[in-house]
């Protein structure tokens, strides 16, 4: 529908997007279903920073998902869910029941009190009604906020009560591979600090025993019975809130990035559409969690909006063996498989051998994201996984930019190894030096930053418009700024070379490091800390914590595991650092400020150029750091 074909193709559409950016966009934004078109396409300024996409369009962005699919392919498949457990049968979700399903569960959420704008905090497994939890709320334009089946009880409160949710939708538990995770328990102890919290809707999954609090718990199975199928989707401004999404910064506690129904629509379903060149009947399989941006919107909302079929996997690569997720491809003849370069160098570490025997020929297009994709892994993933017959999209993108940004089109950009390629059409990316002087030509580095809005691009931070201008648009003044460092080599093409901000990407998540600290420093004993990033294998980046602990005992190991188990506590077992080294000082200057450069340093092992250090206030610490970091 919307598919550029060609380079030739690109290049035009990308000179028009530039040129012509409004007429661009409600050119796209015509392919969508709205119940009012536009009175306006766009006005925008990035230093208050205030930015309107289709303002006085009306819509539901589930007609785009679900009913206008009806007709055509009310019976083809919306949904395939893999289960954990290969031996749990496959379940399919045609439009026409997936359509009912939301409407039904919507219809559960109002007979719950939920309005529209009320927020409404998701705490699921990967299971079809996530997805339908997901859409129920946009039926009737409740506001989601999905949280991340690995936090803890207190980031989950403290999401909570940042947005005010007002019902709670959660399961049992939840199954990752061999492990468990007691969802509904985790959901009981944040709740005891949630005053906003009315119901908690309970999904049975796992069997595990929960508690049912009388008045405030219910049973998803017992509602969806009493309700009628039908719910007519509410009319929605096209600036009004879809969903928050909570995110790490550089600083203190995560930032609730928001994003709107019209634009973030249009920009999903587009970059969907065009980047992995889907073709109808074909399946899309993106192995991200939708608890984060990418499930959001390579999941849930592009695909559907596309009347595709996507498949939910609960489980993890390497369950039960290190072939599950090539027998999921083969079991699911998927087309287009994307995923994220932690798990390709995770599989890649098994060898060929899992991979033998096992028929992966209906893949067409391959996808990675996350974190900038190292050369092997991409040539692992392009030979052994495409047998060099697929296109891999190396696809930069940001929670706050809602979709893809810089990608190659599959079948159109010439591709380069682990490189993102050119901005997709309507993005304008530019390079700065530390003063925000533009860098131009080719075969330069910079800080990346966006010039110009496009329609996925997030609108504030919830509840804290000032901390969203100050996090994005007040570092370089009328521009966008991603966190990125990016190289643009001599052809033009992007490389993305990681985060130049205090942000660690572990395993393709963003960690902050501030967060980390602020847990450590929770811990008994601990007097203060300091985390940097460092590389790590499989993971990309891992977590190196420096901490001071002055009462050492003679067990300094389980002194160790009891701070993993408070950061746990605190943020979730995501951010547990993969190396602690007990220090009696940190590296600062004279005005008192860590010198975090020679713990990155110390931390990649390369102590011998450790840059300028006359502005140390005890050169001896650092010697001293130096000396037992080679001993851990
Ligand atoms: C979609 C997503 C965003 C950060 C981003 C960057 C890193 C994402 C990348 C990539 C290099 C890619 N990142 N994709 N780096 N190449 N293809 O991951 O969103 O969780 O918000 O993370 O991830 O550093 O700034 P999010």
């Amino acid at each position: 529908m919307m598919q550029i074909k060609s380079l030739a193709e690109y290049e035009e559409t990308y000179k028009f997007s530039v040129e012509h950016p409004e007429e661009f966009w409600a050119g796209i934004a015509e392919k969508f279903l709205w119940k009012k078109k536009w009175d306006k396409v766009l006005s925008w300024n990035f230093t208050d920073p205030q930015i309107k996409w289709f303002e006085g369009a009306k819509l539901n962005i589930t007609e785009n998902c679900l009913d206008r699919h009806l007709e055509k392919s009310g019976d083809k498949p919306a949904i395939i869910w893999e289960s954990n457990d290969p031996e749990k049968p496959s379940v399919t979700l045609t439009y026409k029941i997936l359509h009912e399903q939301v409407c039904r569960f919507a219809n559960v959420l109002k007979k719950n009190g939920v309005k529209k704008g009320d927020r409404i905090c998701i705490y699921m497994p990967m299971v079809p009604e996530l997805a339908i939890a997901v859409l129920a709320c946009a039926r009737i334009g409740a506001v989601h906020s999905v949280i991340f089946g690995g936090f803890s009880a207190k980031s989950i409160a403290d999401r909570i009560n940042d947005s005010a949710c007002k019902l709670v939708i959660t399961a049992d538990g939840s199954f990752r591979g061999s492990k468990q995770i007691q969802l509904k328990e985790v959901i009981d102890d944040a709740l005891i600090g949630c005053p906003t919290v009315e119901k908690v809707i309970v999904l049975t999954h796992t069997r595990t025993p929960v508690s049912m609090l009388k008045g405030r718990d219910l049973w998803f199975e017992d509602e969806i019975k009493l309700v009628d199928t039908i719910c007519p989707a509410e009319e929605m401004d096209a600036e009004d809130m879809l969903f928050i999404l909570y995110t790490s910064g550089s600083t203190g506690k995560p930032k609730g990035v928001v994003h709107t129904v019209g634009g973030y629509m249009v920009y999903a379903g587009y970059t969907f559409a065009n980047a992995f060149n889907y073709q109808p009947d074909e399946v899309f399989f993106c192995t991200a969690d939708i608890g984060w941006i990418t499930g959001h919107s390579y999941i849930v909302y592009g695909p559907l909006s596309q009347g595709a079929t996507t498949l939910i996997f609960e489980g993890i690569p390497t369950y039960p063996t290190p072939s599950r997720l090539w027998e999921v491809v083969e079991k699911h003849k998927v087309n287009i498989l994307y995923t994220a370069p932690t798990a390709i160098r995770s599989l890649m570490s098994f060898g060929k051998e899992p991979l033998e025997g096992i028929d992966m020929s209906s893949l067409r297009v391959l996808g990675s994201v996350g974190e900038p994709i190292n050369e092997e892994a991409w040539h692992w993933f392009d030979e052994e996984v495409g047998h060099k017959n697929c296109p891999i999209v190396d696809t930069w993108w940001q929670t706050e930019t809602g979709g893809l940004m810089i990608s190659p089109i599959a079948f159109v950009t010439p591709l380069k190894p682990a490189c993102a390629t050119l901005p997709l059409p309507g993005i304008q990316p530019l390079l700065v030096d530390e003063n925000g002087k533009e860098i131009e030509g080719n075969g330069v580095n910079g800080n990346l930053c966006i010039k110009f809005p496009w329609p996925g691009i997030l609108r504030t931070t919830y509840g804290d418009h000032e901390r969203c201008k100050q996090t994005y648009f007040s570092t370089y003044p009328n521009l966008y700024f991603t966190g990125d460092g990016c190289m643009r080599d001599e052809d033009g093409y992007y490389k993305i070379t990681g985060r130049v901000d205090d942000v660690i990407n572990v395993s393709g998540h963003r960690i902050g490091t501030a967060e980390v600290e602020n847990a450590i420093n929770m811990h008994a004993g601990v007097v203060e800390s300091a985390v940097v990033g460092y590389p790590h294998e499989v993971k990309g980046q891992g977590i190196y914590a420096f901490v001071i602990y002055p009462k050492l005992h003679d067990e300094p190991e389980l002194t160790k595991k009891d701070i993993l188990q408070t950061v746990t506590r605190v943020i979730g077992a995501i951010a547990k650092p993969d190396k602690i080294l007990f220090v009696t000082g940190l590296p600062k200057t004279r005005s008192g400020k860590i010198m975090r450069r020679i713990l990155r340093k110390i931390a990649e092992g390369e102590t011998t150029n450790l840059g300028d250090t006359s502005t140390l206030l005890d050169p001896g610490v650092v010697e001293e750091i130096i000396a037992s970091a080679q001993q851990l």
